[in-house]
């Protein structure tokens, strides 16, 4: 499974950084929704899920999380801690969110409106989803 982490360009000057996120310049879809979670509190798992459509950027946008995605054959643990940096999560990707630092804000950037029927909870469907889908997406890091 390759991961793909984007890495933002800040424009830097002597009053501090700024990250300009443009779709499909920066972020490789439309975005049509913005959320973010904090004051996640200490030993909480988030997600437990995969998508079937919606495909997103996960950016850290402050302290620090770690994320583990699988994708019904393989897992991997991506670490996120600078502003500047995005994890692509594919849809057909089951994710999990943990080890958030008390500060974090983990915000994410989604090409789809929220969508209940979007998401598979259940991890055994998950794994039946995938195998009847073939091989999920992946893409190379950059
Ligand atoms: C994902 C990971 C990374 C809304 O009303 N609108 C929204 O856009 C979202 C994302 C959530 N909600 C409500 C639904 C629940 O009552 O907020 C509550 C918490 O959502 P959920 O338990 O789905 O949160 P996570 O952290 O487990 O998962 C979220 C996203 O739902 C999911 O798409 O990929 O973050």
């Amino acid at each position: 499974m390759q991961v793909v982490k984007y890495v933002f360009q800040p424009h830097g000057d002597e009053r501090g950084q700024l990250v300009a996120l443009e779709e499909y310049i920066d972020i490789p879809f439309e975005i049509k929704r913005v959320y973010f979670m904090y004051d996640t509190k200490d030993g909480v798992i988030r997600g437990h899920h995969a998508h079937k459509s919606l495909e997103q950027i996960l950016i850290c946008i402050h302290g620090s999380c770690k994320v583990r995605l699988d994708n019904g054959k393989e897992k991997k643990v991506i670490p996120l801690e600078k502003p500047y940096e995005g994890l692509y999560v594919s849809n057909s990707m089951w994710r999990e969110m943990f080890d958030f630092s008390s500060d974090a804000v983990l915000m994410v950037l989604a090409s789809e409106l929220y969508e209940e029927s979007d998401y598979i909870r259940d991890y055994d469907e998950f794994l039946e989803y995938v195998k009847n889908c073939g091989d999920t997406e992946s893409a190379e890091e950059v």
